[in-house]
């Protein structure tokens, strides 16, 4: 072994430099010791610089330090963060790395900081080193699957799955290929698959472009382990920004792309592909070309498509864009003014709204009735780049419909048939089994107006801003036309609410009167999220609070009261404005919340929002006067405090919080980060542990306790949504295993009421957060599931019961609540037969939940 004993060689030589180097060895243990002075002292700067010093002269020590400066870096950082310097933060964590390049606690916490200045794909990657690095480390894992969910959108898994998908395209590639279009240029590649259909149809030159860098990075990695690294050139861009022969030596004959959303339009087709003809592809196969050669002219797959639309009645749609309500709780919210939800095609196009949302309408909660047939809003040819410029100056195009079936407009559906070329086509229609989903334009004054079988209704096709825009204007019915497009401010105007179903002429009239004497149409609206609008919408929550509030209220009076006498002091009369006699109460809702102003409304409460937007505080000011709270008992929290750590500080510190209410479950059906774990870095501990300890003798948190419930499931469509399935190559490339590296366990968003599955067992409870308890040990249970019939167990959703106290409790899986359910896919399927005992291991690491599964089966069983 020569080469060993040369390392010996130089490895004493190395060594007995070291130590015969009095003055660098002083130097060292003068700074170490300076360092560990300086943490103590808790200069933490200082500290971190010395122990630089000492690490990059003397590396042996390492290991001997390594927790120490972990700790520098941590706090120094944190200080560097909370007075702005970002750049020093950062290249402390570089240098760190310098000296540490595989610590996965170092490049953990360095992903959390550029997560959170918004550096999704650079966070990303450090929880992905730190994973690779130690995979069973519960933080970098959590914090991957986090961002996996931003990195590598679900609907990926869903597309690749899409075998009819996956077929038609590779189809109709290999024929346009074959046909003589040898260069290709695959627009939005994605995994790659387009274009190693390409290449294996035998394009002699295939390029492909897309704009993600964690897709891109996909993409290499896919093609590479198929063997064709050296035969597509991938491109980490915006094909808008290709150019010839900068990125592609020459033109290409053939363009395929998927870059298609639900709206058809959403991801910037039209641009991409106008931009395309004009400076990527070969000139089209038409006029002077027409007897060109394939590979001389130039060609897109899909070829085109036929937009449809179709008017429709949920009840779903609209407890999610429209107030539907005019009590919440004990207060009248007719004085709110106008409340939208962000998704509006509005004529004065705003930022922050969206022309659409997407649902997919087999999976609507509560179903969906059509109220007409379906109808064409547009045909567009990608092959006509001519026809793509014309669009967006295309006049509004006026459609009359025929109304088929009486009920409230809530929404139009939009769904598109893709022309891949002449005789192939995909659609995205609400009746195939496809992964799609519609695009809902949700509708946003109708007041209750019902449409008729008589009736017609005439809706806007227009393409502004790359975008379709769909809107139903007006009714027709018995030669009158009704808009449906002007806002109402019944509250101003001081109109009577029109009737809603009107019959006769007259009322009809009436009706049209109501709806026409709007006279300031461009008044101003506040914006609430679909979720907030749902929220609105759920009386029975308002309700729980209004009672469990009360409730709380008057047992803290009678409490008072006892005192009182006891201690021989004359209460007040009951109506006293005395300001010592007020509860207090502090709602730390996120978004928009009425709790507060619930809570004020019952007299002698305090109480304060956390709502933040001024329009939105705006509205809560007006209810408030409206519902006869006087103005100074709301109260804006945030607008008091700037740090995180004072929000649960009351001002006056005489006294403490009679309630603080929490809400502790997100929309998309997970428990509030931030909820068990450490408020802040800076503060050891968590969010209700620290509400607790401001809370008054009797006060009480709200809600008290959440139980988590769930169920064994066999559900395909939650695997078709985490993962590429089966074992089968995808059109015989290998990618599988290289998305699936982002998979998560844990689905949000599930709508678990129509979530197409097999129940295998009853519903269990899983686990009890006992909020009143700070001592409560969370982290690990044991539960134990009777399977009551067999089948493929493949995941668990879960939901919670809500307890504001002893008994009055809501639910996140009610018909109208405004959260959705998540689920736990377990990485294993596992058969189950009718009565095995299923043993779960339920996990809470900071507010994520985990489970695993087997079966335990007992020795009578096993004998069966
Ligand atoms: N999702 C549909 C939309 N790109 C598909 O970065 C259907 C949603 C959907 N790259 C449930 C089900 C479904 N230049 O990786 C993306 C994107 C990239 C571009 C380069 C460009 N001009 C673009 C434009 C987009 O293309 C990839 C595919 S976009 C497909 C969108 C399954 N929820």
């Amino acid at each position: 072994m020569p080469n060993a004993s040369a390392r010996l060689k130089h490895g004493r030589r190395t060594r007995r430099r070291r130590r015969e180097d009095p003055a660098r060895n002083e130097l060292v243990s003068s700074s170490l010791e300076s360092a560990q002075q300086c943490l103590f002292n808790q200069d933490y700067g200082t500290a971190f610089v010395h122990y630089l010093l000492v690490l990059n002269l003397a590396p042996m020590f390492k290991d001997f330090a390594r927790e120490s400066f972990r700790f520098t870096l941590f706090k120094w950082t944190e200080e560097l963060d909370s007075v702005g310097r970002i750049q020093d933060l950062f290249d402390c964590y570089e240098q760190a790395l310098e000296l540490f390049p595989a610590d996965e606690v170092i490049l953990n916490s360095m992903g959390e900081h550029l997560f959170r200045m918004g550096f999704r794909d650079e966070a990303a990657g450090h929880f992905h080193k730190a994973l690779k690095l130690r995979p069973d480390y519960p933080e970098a894992r959590e914090n991957f699957y986090r961002v996996a969910n931003w990195l590598v959108e679900r609907w990926h898994f869903l597309m690749l799955n899409d075998h009819g998908r996956n077929r038609k395209y590779q189809q109709a590639i290999q024929k346009a290929v074959q046909s003589g279009c040898n260069t290709v240029l695959d627009i939005g590649t994605g995994t790659g698959i387009l274009g190693m259909c390409a290449k294996k149809a035998g394009a002699a030159e295939v390029y492909a472009c897309e704009l993600s860098k964690t897709m891109y990075e996909l993409a290499c990695e896919v093609v590479t382990a198929n063997g064709m690294d050296g035969s597509i050139k991938i491109l980490h861009m915006k094909s808008l920004e290709m150019e010839v022969p900068k990125d592609i030596p020459h033109r290409v004959s053939l363009v395929v792309t998927e870059t298609v959303d639900a709206g058809l339009f959403g991801e910037g087709i039209i641009e991409s592909l106008i931009h395309a003809w004009h400076h990527l592809l070969l000139p089209p196969q038409r006029g002077e070309n027409e007897f060109q050669e394939p590979s001389a002219t130039g060609r897109v797959i899909p070829a085109g498509a036929t937009v449809f639309g179709m008017a429709l009645e949920s009840l779903e749609i609209r407890r999610h864009h429209r107030l539907c309500v005019s009590e919440v709780g004990s207060l009248s919210i007719a004085a709110a003014g106008e409340l939208r939800s962000p998704v509006s095609c509005s004529p004065e196009p705003d930022d922050s709204m969206e022309p659409y949302t997407t649902e997919r309408l087999s999976r609507l909660p509560g179903g969906y009735k059509p109220l007409t047939e379906p109808f064409t809003a547009l045909n567009i040819d990608f092959n006509n780049v001519q026809e793509l410029e014309g669009l967006s100056s295309r006049e509004v195009q006026q459609i009359r419909l025929p109304v088929t079936q009486e009920g409230e407009l809530d929404a139009l559906a939009v769904w598109f048939q893709l022309h891949l070329d002449e005789e192939s086509s995909l659609s995205t229609g609400p009746q195939e089994d496809t992964c799609w989903e519609q695009a809902i334009y949700p509708v946003h004054s109708t007041n209750g107006f019902v449409l008729k079988p008589q009736d017609e209704l005439l809706v806007e096709v227009s393409c502004r801003d790359a975008f379709l825009r769909l809107c139903s204007v007006a009714v027709l019915r018995d030669g009158h036309e009704i808009r449906l497009d002007k806002r109402l401010d019944l509250q101003d105007s001081g109109n009577p609410i029109p009737n809603p179903n009107p019959n006769t002429e007259a009322e009809l009239c009436s009706a049209l009167a109501c709806l026409q004497t709007d006279q300031n149409p461009t008044k101003d609206f506040c914006m609430l999220e679909c979720s907030e609008m749902a929220l609105l919408n759920n009386n029975d929550y308002h309700q729980s609070f209004c009672s469990a509030l009360a409730k709380l209220f008057s047992q803290l009076k009678v409490k008072c009261q006892n005192k009182e006498r006891g201690s021989g002091v004359q209460s007040g009369p009951t109506d006293s404005a005395d300001s010592s006699d007020l509860l207090y109460v502090l709602d730390v809702s996120e978004g928009f919340s009425l709790l507060s102003l619930i809570a004020a409304s019952n007299g002698h409460v305090k109480a304060y929002s956390s709502v933040e937007k001024t329009k939105q505080q705006e509205v809560l000011k007006r209810l408030a006067r409206s519902n006869n709270v006087p103005e100074q008992h709301l109260e804006f929290w945030l607008n008091h405090t700037e740090d995180e750590q004072g929000m649960l500080k009351r001002p006056s510190r005489e006294k403490l919080w009679s309630a603080i209410m929490l809400d502790c479950v997100e929309t998309c059906g997970l428990i509030r980060q931030k909820l068990m774990e450490k408020a802040s870095l800076k503060c050891s501990i968590t969010l209700v542990y620290f509400a607790l300890c401001l809370l008054e003798d009797g006060g009480q948190i709200f809600p008290a306790k959440i139980v988590v419930h769930g169920m064994l499931v066999e559900s395909d469509t939650l695997l078709l949504e985490s993962a590429v399935q089966g074992q089968e190559p995808t059109l015989g490339f290998n990618i599988a295993p290289f998305i699936n590296q982002f998979t998560v366990p844990v689905h949000v968003f599930l709508d678990f009421s129509t979530l197409e599955c097999r129940h295998l067992s009853d519903s269990v409870e899983l686990f009890v957060l006992d909020l009143m308890d700070s001592t409560a040990n969370y982290t690990n249970r044991e539960v134990t599931v009777q399977a009551t019939s067999a089948g493929r167990l493949t995941a668990i959703p879960f939901w919670y019961h809500i307890y504001l106290d002893q008994e009055i409790s809501v639910s996140t899986l009610s018909q109208n609540s405004h959260w959705k359910q998540a689920a736990v896919v377990l990485q294993q399927p596992l058969e189950v037969r009718a009565r095995d005992r299923v043993h779960l291991a339920v996990k809470l690491h900071k507010s994520a939940i985990s489970i695993s599964a087997h079966i335990q089966n007992t020795p009578g069983q096993m004998e069966q």
